[in-house]
């Protein structure tokens, strides 16, 4: 019994350690669908100021279209949009992965083919809101999007 009161608290300090050791990286995988051009996660929470770890994955199979993901400041996804569709005339617009250069664009993946992946780390901004991301490829930015809701 004596040892076991000696032990607790060891076991409680180590559990908190590692709990602070996780908590600033939040992981996520959004996998995108086989036939539908949609992500399967359309909306996820973070903290401000804090990272969060985003595998894009394109499963085998799918559809051969690319894919990526974009998140844009609150509010500013139809400026990303426009400048995403003002380089389908762009030569470069594939190579540049259809993303624009823009102070909206908080982060984005590159395009992935199906049984492709990539990782993307965000540091989340310090403001909170809803921050929208989408996929620039022409012709997807309508349905393939979802909510990066960043909170205090
Ligand atoms: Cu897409």
């Amino acid at each position: 019994m004596r040892h076991l009161l000696l032990l607790i608290p060891g076991a409680l300090l180590l559990s908190t350690l590692s709990l602070r050791a996780a908590d600033p990286v939040t992981e996520i995988t959004i996998t995108t669908d086989k036939t539908q051009f949609i992500y399967d996660i359309k909306e996820f929470t973070v903290k401000a100021g804090t990272k969060v770890k985003i595998t894009l994955v394109a499963p085998q199979g799918a559809i051969p279209q690319p894919h990526n993901l974009v998140i844009i400041k609150p509010g500013k996804d139809a400026a990303v949009i426009q400048g995403a569709m003002g380089m389908m005339a762009d030569p470069q617009g594939l190579a540049k992965g259809y993303v624009p250069e823009s102070q909206d664009v908080v982060a984005h993946t590159k395009l992935i083919n199906p049984g492709e992946t990539d990782v993307l780390e965000v540091e989340i901004p310090a403001v909170a809101g809803d921050y929208p991301y989408l996929c620039t490829f022409p012709g997807h930015f309508a349905i393939m999007k979802g909510v990066m809701k960043v909170i205090e």
